[in-house]
């Protein structure tokens, strides 16, 4: 049917006035979320943090000092959060993002760069820690190191000689996950590995001694071939509930991370049926990480992400997390707040030549990303 064409009449003139309004309203809405120039009443900040990675008291003093809510959100592998950053819009102002991830983050321009003159506490940061964040962040641009820590193996001790039997432990603690040999015999007290891709493919690779950052077809058909060896052998993927499995006696080797580790083995400690939970160092090396806030490019709340990210590096704050969490940080004021037998506790901040042994994944790309996820599905679900 045919429709006549609408004249710029009366309402059509109301029609457009309105829209002008509103598209007005909305540009003052953009600008005002891209500047740090924050309204009073804006007195909030979203935070996206791996699982029990935080002091419980943490957010609640920063609360109380600044008047800020921070509503925190939790994720459990670096997957999980790319993915949010990439959709855009999160509405978070602070995520962690492990160095490799949020180098590629960087360039593909998901995040904000620093303003540095509302961190005066970046000066607490070990330089050494912060030159070798700047091979991946150069100048520190977008990146304030919260933890660190490294991927290895877990035990329980007697459980594990248990089903060894006549068999030594092997001079490599990853032998216990990548050889058949051991991960046969360790099934029948329960075995794990974390479930993600980039958790699991990195350290085959570095047990295969292959580049973190291969590209190359070759290396994951190899780590393929690793893992298929020993996958009938694996009763679990989890990345957060492995600690309570090890703590309650239905798991006896994980791969999992050093500071979650330590935690399970004092937890562990304090339990009527103690079990004697181990996080080992191997030989070969861990696979080191550094956990980094940074700040999504939209973020809305940016100077309260400021104003967090200088609390944290306080060195009583800094050090507060160590203590409870009991993985490394990099504050060197904040050293003498660690309770001297975490300082002392190689397993958390380990010795030069054992760190020297440890592999980092240098900056990740969508090929290793694609490569490693097909693997690790081959590897979880055999297709
Ligand atoms: C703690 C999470 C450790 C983060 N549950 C590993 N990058």
């Amino acid at each position: 049917m045919f429709q006549p064409q609408m004249k710029p009449g009366k309402p059509f003139r109301r029609l457009f006035a309105l829209a002008v309004f509103v598209s007005a309203i909305l540009l003052a809405r953009a600008s005002v979320s891209t500047t740090t120039v924050e309204q009073p009443d804006d007195r909030v900040l979203n935070f996206y943090n791996w699982s029990d990675y935080i002091a419980p008291d943490t957010i609640a003093n920063f609360e109380k000092e600044t008047g800020i809510k921070v509503h925190a959100d939790v994720f459990d592998s670096s997957e999980a959060l790319h993915v949010k950053l990439l959709l855009g819009h999160s509405g978070y102002d602070i995520v962690m993002s492990s160095s490799g991830w949020a180098r590629m983050q960087a360039d593909g321009g998901l995040l904000k760069p620093l303003d540095k003159t509302l961190l005066p506490n970046l000066k607490n940061l070990d330089p050494l820690l912060q030159a070798q964040i700047a091979k991946l962040d150069p100048g520190n641009k977008y990146m304030v190191t919260w933890l660190w820590g490294y991927t290895t193996v877990g035990i329980n001790v007697d459980k594990v000689k248990a089903a060894l039997g006549d068999l030594p432990m092997p001079d490599d603690a990853w032998d216990l996950l990548f050889d058949p040999k051991y991960a046969s015999r360790l099934s029948s007290c329960g075995l794990s590995f974390l479930d993600s891709p980039s958790e699991v493919i990195p350290a085959a690779l570095h047990y295969l001694h292959r580049s973190l950052d291969t590209t190359s077809q070759a290396d994951y058909d190899a780590v393929t071939v690793l893992l298929g060896a020993v996958r009938k052998y694996v009763t679990l993927f989890s990345s957060t509930g492995y600690t309570n499995n090890l703590i309650d006696g239905s798991l006896c080797v994980a791969m999992g991370w050093s500071g979650d580790l330590n935690r399970a083995q004092r937890q562990a400690l304090d339990m009527t049926y103690v079990q004697n939970i181990q996080p080992l160092m191997p030989k070969s090396g861990g696979i080191m990480f550094f956990d980094t806030m940074v700040m999504p490019k939209d973020a809305p709340h940016a100077a309260n992400a400021h104003l967090f990210m200088n609390y944290i590096m306080r060195p009583e704050v800094h050090a507060s997390l160590t203590n409870k969490l009991l993985f490394a940080n990099p504050n060197l004021p904040g050293r003498k707040f660690v309770t001297a037998d975490i300082a002392n506790n190689r397993s958390i901040f380990p010795s030069e030549s054992e760190i020297l042994a440890m592999d980092v994944q240098g900056k990740v790309s969508s090929l290793v990303l694609r490569l490693s996820s097909r693997t690790f599905t081959k590897f979880k679900y055999g297709l």
